[in-house]
Order: C-alpha cells, then structure tokens, then sequence
C-alpha cells in the first residue's frame, strides 16, 4: 500500500503488545514487533494476528540487533514497551531490570538517532516512577522511585527527554499509570486476584494468598491506554504526558469487587496474607492528575473500576470454564 505508515514495537509478546498492535492495525500501518530469542513459543497474546503483523527477532540487549532492525525497516513511529515489567522481580533481578527496563530504553534512541532520525519515538515509562511522592501525581511531581524497577524507568525517561533536547529527535515519555486486562500478565495483582477468584468460583480452590492490601493503585484498561500512546506521537511537538484515570482503590477494594463480581459475598474467608507478597519498599498511593492528557491529547479512559474487574473475572472464569474446569 503506498504512503502506508509503518510502526515497530518492541515488547509486541506482553500485554501492551498485543492492544497496540490491534489499535495501529485498524489504523491501516504496517506492523513490526520484536521479539527475542526463546526455547519455547510465547506468542499467545499475538497469535491472532500472526498473518498482519511482520514478526523480527532482536534483544534490548543486543545494540546491533536493533540498530539493524531500524536500518532496514525505516519506521514512521517506535513504540519502546519491550522491559522487565514485574517490579517484585526487580529485587531478585536488579541488573538485569537496569539492562534491560533502563538502559534499553539508550539503545532504542541511540538506534533510531544513528539509522532514522526522522522517526517518532514512544516510551513506556511508569507511575512507578513518582513512589513515595504525594498523590494526585501530575507531569510536575517530581519522582521518588521505590524500587530497581522505578530506578530504571527514571533513567529511561530522562534519557528520552535528553535525547529529545539533545538531538531533536521527536520523542515522548508516556507516564503510564496501572492498567490491566484479561492478557495482564498472571504475577501482577489484578489478574492474581480475577484467575483467583475464578478458580474459587469454581470450587478448584478455596485460598487466594496476597500482600499488602492497603496499597492504593490507579487502574485503568489497557485497551484504552494504546490509544494514549499512538495520540502522543500525532502532535505537532513532542512532549511528556501522565495517563490515568484519576481514581485509587485499595488492592483490598480489588479483591472485594472481584469476589462481588463472581457472587461470593463472604470473601474475606478466602482471603490469606503471606508476606513473601510484600516488597522491601512499598509504593503506597498512586492516582493520576490526567488533566494535561484530556486538554492537549483530548483523551480520557472509557472502561471505569468496576467494569474493569467485571471484565477480568469473567473472562477468568470463561477461559477456565472453557478448558473443562
Ligand atoms: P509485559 O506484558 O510484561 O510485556 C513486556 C514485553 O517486553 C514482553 O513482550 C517481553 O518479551 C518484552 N521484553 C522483555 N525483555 C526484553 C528484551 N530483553 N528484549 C526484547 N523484549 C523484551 O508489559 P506490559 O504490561 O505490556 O507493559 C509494557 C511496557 O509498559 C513495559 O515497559 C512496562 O514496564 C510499561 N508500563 C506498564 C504499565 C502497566 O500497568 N501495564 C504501566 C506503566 C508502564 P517476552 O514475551 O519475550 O518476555
Ligand atoms: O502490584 C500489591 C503490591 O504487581 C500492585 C506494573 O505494570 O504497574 C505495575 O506495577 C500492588 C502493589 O503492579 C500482591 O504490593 C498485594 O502495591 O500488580 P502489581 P505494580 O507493582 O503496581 C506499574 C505502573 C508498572 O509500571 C509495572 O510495570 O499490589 N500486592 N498483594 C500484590 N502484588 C502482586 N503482584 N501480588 C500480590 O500477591
């Protein structure tokens, strides 16, 4: 197709992946995801759009793998989700986070600056970033990272911001707050709680064991979120944005609108605490200020708390339903 926009997204396997690849789809681009090495095949949440979409292999380790990649693709916009996403994992993992969550993000610009300059460029920075800082968090608050995870992201995101005003490259930092859905990878809590609550329903367990349930998060669903990232790279100047819904629930108020979700009403006695849940350090509020993001992108989530958790657990106990449980 001429004139056809072409989009490379690193991260294309996770949960992010697979919306956003979807969303520039029915947008008529022509898709490119990374993916990296693996001994088994883990393109579940893409393999409905194997035949769209053009997979290549590269690593965010690996420099010349993805600056030969750019070379010969030339893309009109870089989508940079590909890291180590589960930030627990980023205490037993903290080089490999920093390699991969932080520096990553180095060898995507400094790809795109050698090779296409003239692209767009997106970055997957985090909530996670502004830790222990005051809730409501806007584009302003200054950041007080609480783990390897946000440590890295921070670097990932001043790194864009620098090459942006260093070079001139058109590059965004999206500031993405919590959001999930039913291809919400299984350690994160949402979907912890929802295949939880499912297999209770079910009668296949009576136990769902968490952490800290007075952690305050601002979820929102993913679906929504894609559409936040492609609007940021169609302005006319590039420019950092938080994402959002401007509401926080208790991982405890999650649990409960789960258990009500499936028609459990006694949830409480399912409910076990085991501290191998807990963190070293704790990011106890988050909540979104997206009033930059509805004024300048004109965006604003669609899908509210509840229907959110709705969608989860059903989805759960559909997908278990349906393999005989
Ligand atoms: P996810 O489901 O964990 O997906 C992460 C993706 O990164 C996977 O495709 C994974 O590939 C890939 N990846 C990891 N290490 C890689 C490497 N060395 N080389 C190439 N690819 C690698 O994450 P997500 O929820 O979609 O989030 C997308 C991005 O947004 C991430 O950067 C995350 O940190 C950030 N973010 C997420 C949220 C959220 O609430 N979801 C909020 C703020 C920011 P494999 O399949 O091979 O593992
Ligand atoms: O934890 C508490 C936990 O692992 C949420 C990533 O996408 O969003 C995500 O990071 C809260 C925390 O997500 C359990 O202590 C209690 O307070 O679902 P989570 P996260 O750490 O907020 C940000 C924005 C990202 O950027 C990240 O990539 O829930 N919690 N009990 C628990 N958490 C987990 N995972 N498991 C529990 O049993």
């Amino acid at each position: 197709m001429p004139n056809q926009k072409k989009a490379f997204i690193t991260g294309i396997t996770g949960q992010d992946g697979s919306y956003l690849a979807e969303f520039l789809l029915a947008k008529d681009y022509k898709v490119y995801g990374m993916t990296r090495r693996s001994s088994t095949d883990n393109l579940e949440r893409i393999e409905h759009l194997r035949d769209k979409i053009e997979i290549v292999h590269g690593d965010l380790i690996d420099q010349s793998s993805i600056t030969s990649i750019l070379k010969e693709i030339q893309p009109d916009e870089i989508y940079n989700l590909a890291a180590q996403s589960f930030v627990k994992s980023s205490w037993s993992e903290p080089l490999a986070t920093g390699e991969f969550t932080g520096l990553g993000v180095l060898r995507v610009l400094e790809a795109m600056r050698q090779v296409c300059p003239k692209a767009k460029f997106y970055q997957a920075s985090s909530s996670e970033m502004f830790g222990s800082a005051p809730a409501p968090q806007s584009e302003k608050t200054p950041f007080h990272p609480r783990s390897p995870y946000a440590v890295s992201k921070v670097f990932g995101h001043y790194i864009t911001v620098n090459y942006r005003e260093s070079y001139g490259l058109f590059a965004c930092s999206g500031i993405l707050f919590n959001h999930e859905s039913p291809r919400r990878g299984m350690e994160f809590v949402t979907r912890k709680i929802a295949n939880g609550v499912a297999k209770i329903k079910l009668g296949l367990t009576d136990e769902l064991s968490l952490g800290n349930l007075d952690a305050k998060r601002d979820w929102g669903f993913a679906g929504d979120y894609v559409k936040a990232m492609w609007l940021m790279l169609q302005q006319k100047n590039p420019d950092d944005y938080v994402i959002g819904t401007n509401e926080s629930h208790t991982v405890r108020e999650f649990a409960e609108e789960s258990f009500c979700a499936a028609g459990i009403k006694d949830w409480q006695k399912y409910v076990k605490i085991d501290s191998k849940f807990m963190r070293p350090a704790e990011v106890m509020e988050l909540r979104a200020d997206i009033t930059k993001a509805k004024n300048k992108l004109n965006w604003k989530p669609e899908i509210k708390f509840k229907e959110l958790v709705k969608m989860m657990v059903e989805a759960e106990i559909t997908r278990l339903s349906s393999k005989g449980y």
